[in-house]
């Protein structure tokens, strides 16, 4: 859904809150429960996304009704950004450290209009909308989050993929001095994602640049993440400064260090187990009981993605 189109303003300049509220204002008004909302708005702690009014705001891969969005509290505090330490609250304690302005993204290999693009050029043409998505870490805890962004499928259009390219690689910022996690090896920096282009075309597929109407904190991946909410959120890279088009799969960086546990796929599977847990169930943060894990995190849309795809071999 639509919140801001054209190039009249910045997302950098919008005022969040104010965007957010009147969004929600104006979807409560179209489902009838106009009081509802503005009354949702004003308590503290998770609001019911489950209402009508939540149900228009995605149609495409909303969230379902026995999901609450998780907290903006625990969406910024407990995080995996191992460029700024291994544990949940490193990265909200460090990430703050991360110029964001100015940031440009390279765009390269087998298209039409490689080059060096300005953030603002990057998110300036598109309208931003607010998508509300699970996120199911592969450690077996889920959140959910309002993003905002737009399908990915708009750079992709725009930097005209050859023929020939049939994924799309993805690398967050190198830079030590500013991410001091990656003084350590804990992993082979930078960070590197992947995806098949259909995978990175499909509509679900989100640039995101903010959360809760407020711009991307630091440590949710400021100031451009990929979101894919079918797959571990391991794919879903943070502060991205490459696109890559590739005729071949690209290596990824959770993959390459331990192929057994961390498929290329990664799509969120009750049936295949990570090998030292299982992933039939998950705890939603801020949960006690732990819930069943759905096939596609529940966005069974994608399943013809992989209609000639042996989903255990290829996990
Ligand atoms: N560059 C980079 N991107 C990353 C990670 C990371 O360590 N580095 N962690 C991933 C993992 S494991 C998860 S679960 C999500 C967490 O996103 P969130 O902190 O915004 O919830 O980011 C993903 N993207
Ligand atoms: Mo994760």
């Amino acid at each position: 859904m639509l919140i801001q189109s054209g190039p009249r303003i910045l997302p950098s300049e919008i005022t969040p809150e104010e965007v957010y509220l009147r969004r929600r204002e104006f979807l409560g008004a179209a489902a009838g429960v106009a009081a509802l909302a503005a009354a949702g708005l004003a308590l503290p702690g998770p609001l019911r996304a489950g209402t009508a009014a939540a149900g228009r705001r995605t149609a495409a891969g909303r969230a379902g009704k026995d999901d609450e969005l998780t907290p903006y509290e625990d969406v910024t505090r407990y995080n995996n950004f191992y460029e700024f330490g291994t544990g949940k609250e490193d990265p909200s304690r460090e990430a703050g450290r991360l110029r964001t302005r100015p940031w440009s993204v390279a765009v390269d290999g087998l298209c039409e209009k490689p080059g060096s693009y300005e953030l603002d050029d990057l998110l300036f043409p598109y309208a931003h909308e607010e998508r509300i998505y699970r996120l199911r870490c592969v450690e077996a805890w889920s959140m959910v989050i309002p993003w905002m962004g737009f399908p990915l499928k708009r750079w992709i259009d725009r930097f005209r993929p050859r023929p020939e390219a049939r994924f799309v690689e993805l690398t967050t910022l190198l830079d030590p001095e500013q991410m001091p996690g990656q003084r350590r090896d804990v992993l082979p920096w930078p960070y590197v994602e992947g995806l098949r282009l259909d995978e990175a075309m499909h509509p679900l597929t989100l640039v995101a640049v903010g959360l809760y109407g407020k711009p991307l904190p630091n440590q949710n991946g400021a100031p451009v993440r990929i979101v894919i909410p079918w797959k571990y959120g391991f794919k879903s890279i943070k502060s991205i400064v490459r696109v890559r088009f590739t005729r071949t799969q690209p290596r990824t960086t959770w993959n390459v260090v331990a192929p057994n546990e961390y498929g290329f796929y990664a799509n969120v599977n009750p049936d295949v187990d990570h090998p030292r847990w299982s992933q039939a169930r998950e705890r939603r943060i801020g949960e006690f009981r732990k819930r069943p894990t759905l096939m596609f995190n529940g966005y069974e849309e994608v399943a013809s993605l992989y209609a000639n795809l042996d989903l255990r071999r290829y996990f």
